[in-house]
This record gives C-alpha cells, structure tokens and sequence, in this order.
C-alpha cells in the first residue's frame, strides 16, 4: 500500500515537472522524463509525417522519365532526394522515443500507422507535378513551419531543416504552374485541371475540423501543436489564393470569398465523406502506394543485412 502511494506520488511530482517544463516553453528532450501518453503521442505523429514523406516520393517520382526538360529533371530528383532524406530525419527523431525503424514500417505496413491523404492521389500529368510543389509543399510549409515551436526538441530541430528545403519545394512548384498558364490554351488548361483536382485534397492535409479532430486538445496541452487544423487551413488557404490570382488560374471553389470582417477568405465545405474514405484505405491510390513501398522494403532487405553486418565488422574490429 505505502509503496503504491509513494508509485503515485512520484507519477505525481513527473508530471508536474514535466508541465511546468511545457509552460515554461521549455524543450523536451529525449532523455528528459515524459509521461507516456506524450510518447506516444509523438511517436505516432512524428512516425506518420515521416511515412508521408517517404510515400509522398511515389506520386512525383512518376514523372521523373518524363519531366519535360534536363533543367526539370533535375530539379524534381533534388526535390525527391530531400523528401527521402526528410523521411530520415523524421524517422530518427521518433527513433529517440523508444521505438526502432523496424516497428514503424511494419506499423505503416499492417495499415495501424497512418500517413497523408493527399499522397493516394494519381499525378496524371505534367501540371500535377507543379500543383504538388505548389499546393502540397505549401501546404507542408505551413504545418512544419508552426510546428518548428513543437515542443520535443529533436522533432523541432527536424523542423526547421526540413522548413528550409520545403520553401524550394514550394516555389519550384509554383514556377512550373506560372511557366504553363503563360504557355498554350492546352497548357493553362492543363495547369487549371490540375488545380481543380488537388486544391480540395491540399485543405484536406490538414485534417478534420478543430470539433472533429480528437487529438487537438492533448496536442495543444502539450504544445506539440502551435495552432490548430483549422487556423493553419485558414493560413494556407489566404496566401495561395492570392498567388492564384497573380497567375491566372481559379480556385474551384464557389464559395470563396473575402470576408472584410475576418480579415480571410471565406470557403466552401470540404468534402469529408472522401477525407475518410481515402484516410481509411479507400482512395485512388492506397493500395498501390501500399504495395509499391512493401514490394520496395522487401526488395531492399539485402541492403539492409549488408549495413547490419559491416557494423558488426567494425565493432568487432573495434
Ligand atoms: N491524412 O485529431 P487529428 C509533406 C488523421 S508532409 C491522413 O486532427 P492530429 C511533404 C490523424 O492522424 C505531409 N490522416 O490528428 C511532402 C488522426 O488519426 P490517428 C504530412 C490524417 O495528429 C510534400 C485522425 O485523422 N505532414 O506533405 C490526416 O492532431 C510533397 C484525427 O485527426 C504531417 O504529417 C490526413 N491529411 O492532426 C512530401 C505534419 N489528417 O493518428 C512529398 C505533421 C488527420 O489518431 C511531396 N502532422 N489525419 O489514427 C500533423 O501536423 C498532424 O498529425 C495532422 C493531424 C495535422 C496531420
């Protein structure tokens, strides 16, 4: 019984520290005592960023036999090559938690972790490419940039390396989308179609609804989230609609509309019936995004067991 109590009472005084640390603004680091439902709270969102990442390669890598020039294929293998190595870094801060490599792919492949909606959409021309820079990169600026403040040290220092490089993502992206709508009546056409497919699914990143979304509040407790779904949404949707304008294209959205008094873009309603369905396996392209990265994985074993054993080398060398 004394020994339960003095259990709580330890429990108790952790916790305090740990809020107090939080208040404070202070970082979490990882050797820091955290309570576990922060843990685990981050594993899962840090795990699932870095999936998103990893499988966000898919859709652009598509196009990188058919980029339309030297100059674009080489900037689209850099942008590839960064949201590889942002994957990494993403894997390793979730690493310093407690978890290994191993369990989160294997989470990712039995479908319990989770990664971005907007990755199980197909990139079926040129101008998806752009509008994935342009949109999707934007839309991961704004996040990553608030989540820079997050308050476990090794996701935040992530951030801003991560940061840096997405605002190349974003203005490559942008640059393709104003080359086509100055180029023919079938280029600005195709910029305008690729607008209309992805500019739902880009404010669908940012998830449900601060009433829907059941994470929030620990979230935000906890400072891991700087703003809420809604406020960051809100952001992504009143700066690109003006870099809209300046090139010509039209956010399909007949809906939107200043609104004066707020001081933002009003918008119309998403369409959540297609956010869950895709966010539970049921999208264009979840299952080859799955199958794609399983049958990679697996192919790429011997890597690993190559890596593994070199490392026993030169411990027992050591
Ligand atoms: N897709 O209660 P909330 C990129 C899930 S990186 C799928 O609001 P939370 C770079 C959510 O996980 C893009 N699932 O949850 C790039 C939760 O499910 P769970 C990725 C979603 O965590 C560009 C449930 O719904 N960025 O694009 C989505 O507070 C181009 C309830 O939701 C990040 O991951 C969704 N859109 O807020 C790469 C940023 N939304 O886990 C290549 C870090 C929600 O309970 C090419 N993550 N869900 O089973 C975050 O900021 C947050 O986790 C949110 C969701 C905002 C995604």
């Amino acid at each position: 019984m004394e020994l339960v109590e003095k259990t709580d009472q330890a429990q108790a005084e952790l916790l305090k520290n740990f809020e107090e640390k939080i208040n404070r603004g202070d970082a979490i680091e990882p050797k820091d005592k955290m309570p576990d439902a922060y843990r685990k709270h981050l594993i899962r969102q840090i795990s699932q960023h870095a999936h998103s990442e990893v499988i966000g390669m898919q859709p652009e890598g598509n196009w990188i036999t058919r980029a339309p020039s030297l100059r674009a294929k080489q900037i689209l293998l850099a942008k590839i090559q960064d949201e590889g190595g942002h994957g990494l870094y993403l894997y390793s801060a979730a690493e310093t938690l407690g978890i290994s490599r191993d369990e989160m792919i294997q989470l990712l492949h039995s479908g319990k972790a989770k990664y971005s909606s907007i990755f199980n959409y197909p990139t079926l021309t040129w101008a998806d490419i752009g509008a994935v820079g342009w949109l999707v990169d934007g839309a991961a600026i704004v996040n990553q940039v608030s989540l820079q403040r997050t308050s476990y040290g090794p996701y935040s220092r992530a951030m801003v390396r991560i940061c840096k490089e997405e605002s190349f993502h974003q203005r490559q992206g942008y640059e393709i989308m104003a080359k086509m709508m100055q180029g023919t009546k079938e280029q600005r056409e195709m910029a305008q179609d690729a607008m209309n497919r992805l500019w739902w699914p880009s404010l669908m990143m940012f998830g449900p609804h601060d009433s829907e979304s059941p994470r929030t509040s620990d979230a935000m407790k906890w400072r891991i989230k700087r703003h809420s779904n809604d406020e960051l949404r809100q952001k992504f949707i009143d700066k690109t609609v003006q870099q809209a304008e300046v090139i010509g294209l039209t956010v399909p959205d007949k809906d939107l509309k200043w609104n004066e008094a707020k001081g933002h873009y009003d918008h119309g309603p998403i369409d959540w019936d297609e956010f869950y369905r895709v966010v539970n396996g049921n999208g264009p392209c979840n299952k080859q995004r799955m199958d794609h990265h399983i049958r990679v994985h697996n192919e790429g074993a011997w890597v690993r067991e190559a890596a593994e054993a070199y490392r026993k080398k030169k411990e027992n060398l050591n």
